[in-house]
């Protein structure tokens, strides 16, 4: 088995969307034993702490309807500069959110080095929304499409370049929640999707042997897990702020991360949207951990 230096980073971050508690999500993964989870599978784990993000809600930035504009990116800039570093120094990036949002810096510090990153995004939503088709003006609903080059300038160019993710490159799993205009983008760009309806269909095993068969076939020289809580079904995870129900299960994701371990083809990964607020008991942030487990070997027997 291979032995990884994880790079533990949190960030905190609660701008990208309305509801307050999301920034406490690397704490509350912490506190459910994440760094002795990973080193029990004899990993190394080293916890970087948090990025520094603002803690001041200024509800609307001028000159645009996207919320906490300018405090998003100043966050992003600083993970995106940290998850470098942490690539520089030979370590595995494990970010912990925060609202989704954060994927923008993660995928901004990891595409440079990276010429043609595969990403899987594990979600009830794509977060393919930009200024003129999200519903919300939340920056958490955006990070796939500007990780694609499109949407805000300030955003799409973090790190001064542009774009970071290629879209025949993503697969989106878990998908329920899909507003019209990311639907558009989608077809446009032919971006393949595993929705809630495929994975009923096909069972999770042909989900993920597919999902591993389309990155070897595209040669791509590293895979990033973006995984938000909220493709999980809210029954297991209902510390997230925009749940949906009819979502993957418990042991289904599971056997999706035992079988991304298994394929060795992950070289980072971020687990987002944990608020401990709307949580019961940390059950969110437990099932983070027990996830992580699974993608970093963990066995039944
Ligand atoms: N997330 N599509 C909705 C929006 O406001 O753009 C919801 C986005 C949710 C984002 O869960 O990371
Ligand atoms: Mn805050
Ligand atoms: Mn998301
Ligand atoms: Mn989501």
């Amino acid at each position: 088995m291979n032995k990884l230096s994880i790079s533990l980073i949190g960030v905190p971050m609660d701008l990208g969307q309305n509801r307050r508690g999301v920034d406490m999500g690397p704490s509350a993964i912490r506190y459910a034993g994440v760094v002795e989870r990973i080193e029990a599978l004899g990993h190394s784990v080293k916890d970087e702490g948090d990025i520094a993000i603002s803690h001041t809600r200024k509800e609307q930035s001028p000159n645009t309807h996207l919320r906490n504009l300018e405090d998003v990116i100043d966050g992003n800039t600083k993970l995106g500069n940290k998850v470098n570093e942490v690539l520089e120094a030979g370590q595995f990036p494990l970010v912990l959110g925060g609202d989704h949002s954060i994927a923008i810096g993660t995928l901004a510090g990891l595409a440079d080095k990276y010429e043609n990153l595969g990403v899987i995004w594990y979600d009830a939503h794509a977060d393919l929304n930009t200024a003129e088709t999200s519903p919300s003006g939340n920056i958490h609903g955006m990070p796939l499409a500007v990780s694609l080059g499109l949407g805000h300038a300030d955003l799409v160019n973090i790190r001064s370049y542009a774009p970071k993710v290629k879209p025949e490159n993503v697969i989106i799993i878990g998908a329920r929640s899909v507003d019209p205009g990311e639907r558009e983008l989608i077809k446009e760009k032919g971006i393949k999707v595993f929705s809630m309806h495929e994975i009923d269909k096909l069972g999770m095993t042909e989900v993920m042997n597919q999902t591993i068969e389309y990155f070897r076939e595209r040669s791509v020289d590293g895979v990033h897990l973006s995984l938000d809580l909220d493709g999980i079904d809210p029954l297991y995870t209902p510390g997230v702020g925009t749940p949906v129900p009819g979502g993957i299960s418990y042991r289904e994701s599971h056997l999706a991360m035992e079988m991304l371990y298994a394929s060795n083809l992950i070289t980072s990964a971020e687990f987002v949207e944990v608020n401990p607020i709307l949580d019961e008991k940390n059950k969110t942030a437990d099932v983070a951990v027990a996830l992580m487990g699974s993608l970093f070997g963990e066995s039944l027997v």
